[in-house]
């Protein structure tokens, strides 16, 4: 696809041009080696499978602080006093990016993309100006919203939580919050509404209603879908797991304890679950494992795209460039039957340490590369009838006789026991995990040739 690269009267990324697909053989660092979006793979183009979306926050907002000390980068989009200008130069940097990357979609905050106001009316009509602004950058450019959200956890206010703050005035507050990004979000096309419950969660059991305040968070996602609903939001509601931080415990853990959530309060037929890996492996699950969970239950929405460090225990938001994570996670991916209307949303950032305005392209390059592999690589393995039989064939006394009638529910407890004394010790089945492995492994091998 070709797109225009460069909108508003300036350009921020001079000397970088349209970032193109040169093939594995390529060692221009500012070239795809392995992602070339028209090249099909299981019946549908890269593009259409991978469906890549850069995130507004860390990208165009975050400029490396941390919490030992401030930013190491400054953005050209960010020096005018007005904050307006400044939300205005930075949509302009931002579109220029994603043309120049060559990215279908975006992804943002309410208040990355203006800034808050000193009242509810002032962040609205703040808000309303950018998504005017940003509607026409869509229009000139092609690029296309996958999600908006709201941020729920900067501000002071929401130290003790958004939907599940005891203070119901801090409640509402968020309330108006979420309204006001779902308009931006219908008014921009975008086909799906997140929310991450930054704050929803607890430092201090022995303070907190859990109940009340797990009961609080399933009345306003209902209030917040019946809203979205009733201005043409036909998109999917997207929930973020994540286990801690910043709150010591957050209310939606994991993959299935989201699950479990929205099946009880009845959401399931809205919301789906919007999967990312470093919050996975905080969980103490590998990236796979959550999106397994996700898919199984038919609720797997979309993902954020990252990856933690393994020596280290907090949200890292590393580039995803960890090979075997995206084998595995797009094995899950193509099982699903795809990502549907959801994405992968490099929700990343470059190191501290990163301060060249080419290392954001090269960062992304990787990232989008990474996964066009797993893609190739993951195919290749699910093509595999070895692949099929292994995991298939463990199975296949559950295929006929009293297994399946044990599936059909056709054998009670008295029933079982019966088999079972009558069948003797089971004889001993490998696992052959190792054999799993090392299949993975040549089909690794054989696809990156
Ligand atoms: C933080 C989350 C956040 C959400 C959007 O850990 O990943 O970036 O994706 O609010
Ligand atoms: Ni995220
Ligand atoms: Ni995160």
């Amino acid at each position: 696809m070709s797109r225009k690269v460069f909108v508003g009267d300036r350009e921020y990324f001079p000397g970088i041009g349209q970032i193109r697909y040169e093939g594995s053989e390529s060692d221009n660092a500012l070239a795809f080696k392995a992602y070339d979006p028209a090249r099909v793979v299981a019946g549908r183009t890269m593009e259409e499978h991978l469906r890549f979306a850069v995130c507004y926050w860390h990208t165009f907002c975050a400029e490396g602080a941390d919490p030992f000390g401030p930013g190491t980068r400054s953005h050209a989009w960010a020096v005018k006093t007005d904050a307006m200008d400044r939300s205005r130069d930075r949509l302009d940097a931002a579109f220029e990016f994603f043309s120049k990357l060559n990215v279908p979609f975006w992804c943002f905050h309410d208040f990355d993309l203006a800034s808050e106001g000193a009242s509810v009316a002032e962040s609205e009509e703040n808000l309303r100006a950018m998504v005017e602004l940003a509607g026409e950058r869509q229009r000139e450019t092609g690029l296309r919203l996958l999600w908006g959200t709201a941020n729920l956890f900067s501000h002071p206010r929401y130290m003790n939580g958004a939907a599940t703050n005891p203070d119901f005035a801090v409640v509402a507050r968020a309330a108006a919050q979420v309204k006001a990004a779902l308009d931006a979000t219908v008014e921009l096309g975008g086909g799906n509404y997140v929310f991450w419950g930054g704050r929803e969660g607890y430092a201090c059991l022995q303070n907190t209603d859990t109940r009340r305040e797990l009961e609080h968070m399933a009345i306003f996602l209902e209030k917040a879908r019946d809203y979205g609903r009733s201005i043409g939001f036909d998109g999917t509601f997207l929930i973020e797991p994540k286990p801690m931080e910043p709150m010591k415990h957050q209310y939606d853990f994991d993959a299935q304890t989201v699950i479990g959530f929205l099946r009880h309060h009845g959401l399931a037929g809205d919301f789906k679950l919007n999967i990312e890996a470093n919050h996975a492996t905080l969980a103490g699950h590998p990236f796979a494992h959550d999106l397994r969970m996700a898919a199984d239950a038919d609720l797997l929405g979309s993902i954020d795209a990252n990856r933690g460090d393994p020596q280290n225990g907090w949200d890292t938001d590393q580039f995803p460039l960890d090979l075997y994570d995206c084998v595995h996670g797009m094995m899950v991916v193509l099982e699903a039957g795809g990502l549907g209307r959801g994405g992968l949303n490099f929700d990343a950032k470059i190191r501290r340490e990163s301060t060249d305005i080419e290392d954001m392209f090269i960062a992304h390059i990787g990232g989008m590369d990474a996964f066009a592999r797993g893609l190739l690589i993951a195919d290749s393995i699910l093509g595999d009838p070895r692949m099929r039989s292994l995991r298939q064939g463990r199975y296949a006394s559950f295929d006929s006789g009293d297994g399946e009638r044990f599936e059909n529910r056709d054998l009670d407890l008295a029933a079982l026991r019966d088999i079972a004394a009558g069948t003797g010790e089971p004889a001993q089945t490998s696992g052959k995990q190792e054999l799993v492995e090392n299949l993975i492994n040549d089909h690794i091998v054989r696809a990156a040739r």
